[in-house]
C-alpha cells in the first residue's frame, strides 16, 4: 500500500494541521510505504518571503518528526528537490480543464484575499495531482478541505489512464471521522488556516501552554449552557468538542455525556488543558529537532533519493505513452 501527502512551509502550524495532517499521516504511515511531502512549490502561489521558505520547509520537516513520522520506515522530502514533480504538473495540464478549475473553491476564496492572482494559484491542483499520482498512491490522508482537490486528481489519472493507457492508481483520500474540518475559535464559521494569519482564533503547535489557555477561554459559543454537537446551531462548542475528541480520541456522545448539565467554564478549561498536554512533548521534541539543521538537511537529502527513485518510473510512462521522442 502506497500512502502519500503533502504539507505546505509557509505559515505556523496549527491544531488544525494536527488534526487532519500530522495525526493521520503517523498513523497511516503504518498501513504501508508513505511519502510525506513538503511541498514548497505550492508555497509560492500566493505571495511569500523568500527567507521565510527556506526557515519554514525546516521548520515542518522538525514537525513531521515531531509528530511521530519515523524517518527509518516513511519518506520525508521537499517537493522541489524531485524535479519530477514540476514535470508532472506540466504533463498532467494537458488532461485538465479549465472549466474544472475554475470550479474550485479553495481558488476562489484564496483568489479574493489577494491582491495579485498568480497564474499557480490557479494551476495549483495539476501540481498537486501530479504529487499524487507519480508515486502510484493507493490513501491519501488530509483534511476535509483538500476533498475537491483528491476528487480533481482522481478525475486527471482516470482521463489520463483512458487517452493514453492503464498508468495511475486512482487514489482515494483518508480524512478523519472528527476534526476532518477545525474552525478559528473566533470565527467557528471559517477553517482554521496558516495562510490567514496567526490570531486569537488559531491554536498554534508551538504556542505555549498559558496562550493555549487564553486562546481557549476566549473561544466563541453562544448565549446557552449546554455542551452540546450541533454544528449549525452551535458552531462553537461543536469545535470545542471536536477538538477534545481530537486530542483525547473520546467519541462526541461520551464528551457530551461527561460534560451534561455542567456549563462552558469546566469544558474550556478541560479542552484547553487536554490541548496542552497533547502539544507539550512535541514541542519538547520539536525544539530538539529543529536545533540539529544538519540532521534534518541529512533526512531530507535521503528522503529526496528515495523519492526520486520512486517517481522516476512513472514520469518516464507518462512521457512515453503521450507520445514524447525517447531517444
Ligand atoms: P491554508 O489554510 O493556508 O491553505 P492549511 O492550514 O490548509 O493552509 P496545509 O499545509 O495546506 O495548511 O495543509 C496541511 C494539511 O492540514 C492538509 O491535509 C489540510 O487538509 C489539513 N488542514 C488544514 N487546515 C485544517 C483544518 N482547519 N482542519 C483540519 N485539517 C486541516
Ligand atoms: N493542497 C494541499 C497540500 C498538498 C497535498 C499534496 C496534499 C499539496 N500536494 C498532495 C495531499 C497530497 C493543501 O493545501 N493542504
Amino acid at each position: 500500500m502506497r500512502i502519500f501527502s503533502g504539507i505546505q512551509p509557509t505559515g505556523d502550524p496549527h491544531i488544525g494541521n494536527y488534526s487532519g495532517g500530522f495525526r493521520q499521516y503517523a498513523a497511516t504511515q503504518e498501513r504501508g510505504e508513505a511519502f510525506f511531502c513538503i511541498v514548497d512549490l505550492h508555497a509560492i502561489t500566493i505571495q511569500h518571503d523568500p527567507a521565510e521558505l527556506r526557515q519554514g520547509t525546516l521548520d515542518i520537516a522538525a514537525m513531521l518528526f515531531a509528530t511521530g513520522i519515523d524517518p527509518n520506515r516513511s519518506v520525508v522530502f521537499v517537493q522541489s528537490h524531485v524535479t519530477a514533480h514540476a514535470e508532472a504538473a506540466w504533463l498532467l495540464s494537458a488532461v485538465t480543464s479549465y472549466g474544472q478549475l475554475a470550479r474550485m473553491t479553495q481558488f476562489k476564496e484564496k483568489a479574493e484575499d489577494e491582491e495579485f492572482v498568480s497564474a499557480g494559484l490557479f494551476t495549483y491542483p495539476i501540481l498537486m495531482a501530479g504529487d499524487i499520482l507519480l508515486y502510484q498512491t493507493d490513501i491519501v490522508p488530509i483534511g476535509d478541505d483538500q476533498r475537491q482537490h483528491l476528487e480533481l486528481a482522481r478525475d486527471v489519472a482516470q482521463r489520463f489512464n483512458h487517452r493514453f493507457g492503464e498508468t495511475f492508481v486512482v487514489p482515494e483520500g483518508v480524512f478523519p471521522d472528527t476534526g476532518g474540518r477545525v474552525m478559528n475559535l473566533q470565527e467557528p464559521d471559517v477553517k482554521m488556516s496558516k495562510s490567514r494569519g496567526a490570531s486569537q482564533g488559531t491554536v498554534l503547535m508551538l504556542d505555549p501552554p498559558d496562550t493555549i489557555r487564553k486562546k481557549v477561554k476566549s473561544a466563541v459559543t453562544d448565549s446557552g449552557s449546554d455542551v452540546r454537537y450541533d454544528p449549525d446551531a452551535k458552531a462553537g462548542i461543536s469545535n470545542l468538542i471536536e477538538l477534545l475528541s481530537v486530542t483525547t480520541g473520546e467519541s462526541i456522545p461520551e464528551i457530551e455525556a461527561r460534560y451534561d448539565g455542567s456549563g462552558y467554564g469546566r469544558f474550556k478549561e478541560e479542552v484547553a488543558e487536554s490541548i496542552v498536554t497533547l502539544l507539550t512533548p512535541i514541542r519538547a521534541r520539536y525544539e530538539e529537532l529543529r536545533a540539529d539543521e544538519g540532521e534534518l538537511g541529512r533526512l531530507l537529502a535521503l528522503g529526496a533519493d528515495k523519492a526520486r527513485a520512486a517517481s522516476a518510473p512513472t514520469l518516464e510512462a507518462m512521457y512515453e505513452r503521450m507520445g514524447f521522442a525517447r531517444l
